[in-house]
């Protein structure tokens, strides 16, 4: 196993001699300054490998392996195969990739919001913070902040009566604060910061494309640019929906163990791989996670490891310290030992401790959403230990 570290490029607040502090050899990043959907040229992704991989004298190496990720522009999930030119830029942008010989990339077909959250500082027991998803508050937002027409019909009476008290309590300030936080997009993301009108335009350029038309057109997109990702030897990972499940009415396509395996049977392309997010799928009960590893061993060539803890009847989660989750982490790290134990050193599963909680230090500093120093080192540290114990020395 290789440990990855995102880094978020010159300007973050982490940098690489602190990323090198981490343990972690493999960085995981992305050219975030470029637009979505505007091809990235080679010279730009050499730029950054060389910020990335020229190692000052006496420090360690470290190696761009993941780029996390090319964004998918909207057009090729509301019209597949059909978008032509923006496919042709997105294979562009993997050539480029291909050509600095980064192997693996990320992406996900989330439409409109990539990952969602309704807080970003929830005060653990602990006095750091994490990140959380509150069902009620993402009700109060969709139905009376949104006012998306027809939401009324993705919640029960009950539902809608609740997040109607949890609105009439919210202040001002929690109401632009949860707007910001759903419509602006959260750090890494690959879907455009929007406003309330334009949210709602985005939201209906949407009408009539149901879970059916957007696998279709994900398949579309795969069919074009697998032949490229193979003769170049770069791998695909889908990444998962997070959370796992309709928001505003949208489809999703990448929710659970059925939903890849109807894409691999459509593409067996090996370069069509997963993401394995245990943060993200493990938000539903019945996704079992070391069972979702063993399925889709062989296609797993990236992974975001973190845990997520429901609350209540389990539409509400927060993102919980990397092992006391609802992922049984253990179980899911023998997994992916058993996968990697049969590969190459080249091919072996980079894996980054996924997200972190915001602690010590970093809560008097401005940090990444999600991604403080502090709290990923100690999943990285964790997730470290069992691989250990495992008898599986990282590299
Ligand atoms: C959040 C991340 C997402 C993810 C992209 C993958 O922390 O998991 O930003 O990287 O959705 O394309």
């Amino acid at each position: 196993m290789r440990q990855g570290w995102r880094w978020f490029g010159p300007e973050a607040p982490v940098t690489l001699d602190e990323v090198r502090q981490t343990g972690a050899t493999n960085i995981v990043s992305s050219l975030h300054q470029v637009p979505i959907g505007r091809a990235w040229t080679e010279k730009e992704v050499s730029e950054r490998k060389s910020m990335i991989e020229t190692t000052p004298a006496g420090r360690s190496p470290l190696v761009w392996s993941v780029v996390e990720s090319i964004p998918i522009p909207d057009a090729v999930k509301r019209k597949g195969g059909k978008a032509k030119a923006e496919i042709e830029a997105w294979i562009a942008s993997l050539e480029a990739v291909a050509a600095n010989d980064i192997p693996i990339v990320c992406y996900n077909f989330m439409p409109v919001v990539d990952w969602t959250r309704t807080e970003l500082d929830y005060i653990t027991p602990t006095g750091a913070t994490a990140m959380r998803f509150d069902h009620e508050r993402f009700a109060a937002f969709d139905l009376f902040v949104l006012q998306r027409q027809s939401a009324g019909n993705d919640y029960s009476a009950e539902d809608q009566q609740r997040a109607r008290e949890v609105y009439d309590e919210m202040s001002e300030e929690e109401i632009s604060e949860i707007t910001r936080i759903i419509t602006s997009a959260l750090p890494g993301s690959t879907t455009e910061p929007l406003t309330i009108p334009g949210f709602r335009d985005k939201l209906s350029s949407y009408a009539g494309i149901d879970a059916a038309k957007l696998r279709q057109h994900l398949i579309e997109f795969l069919q074009a640019v697998t032949p490229a990702a193979e003769a170049r030897g770069v791998k695909l990972t889908l990444h998962p929906d997070d959370p796992p499940r309709s928001l505003f009415g949208l489809p999703r396509i990448a929710s659970n163990a059925e939903d890849y395996a109807a894409l691999f049977d459509a593409v067996p392309s090996p370069a069509n791989g997963m993401c394995y997010c245990t943060g993200s799928l493990g938000v539903r009960a019945e996704n079992d996670m070391p069972a979702i590893a063993r399925r889709f061993a062989s296609r797993i060539y990236f992974a975001h490891l973190r845990a997520t803890k429901r609350e209540g009847d389990g539409r509400t989660f927060h993102e919980s310290a990397h092992l006391e989750g609802d992922v049984d982490m253990v179980a899911v790290l023998k997994e992916l030992v058993a996968e990697d134990s049969k590969r190459s050193a080249k091919d072996e599963i980079v894996f980054r401790s996924d997200h972190g909680h915001r602690m010590l230090d970093d809560l008097n500093k401005t940090v990444t959403p999600g991604y403080p120093a502090i709290g990923r080192m100690r999943g990285l540290a964790e997730l470290r230990g069992i691989l250990y114990a495992l008898g599986s020395i990282p590299s």
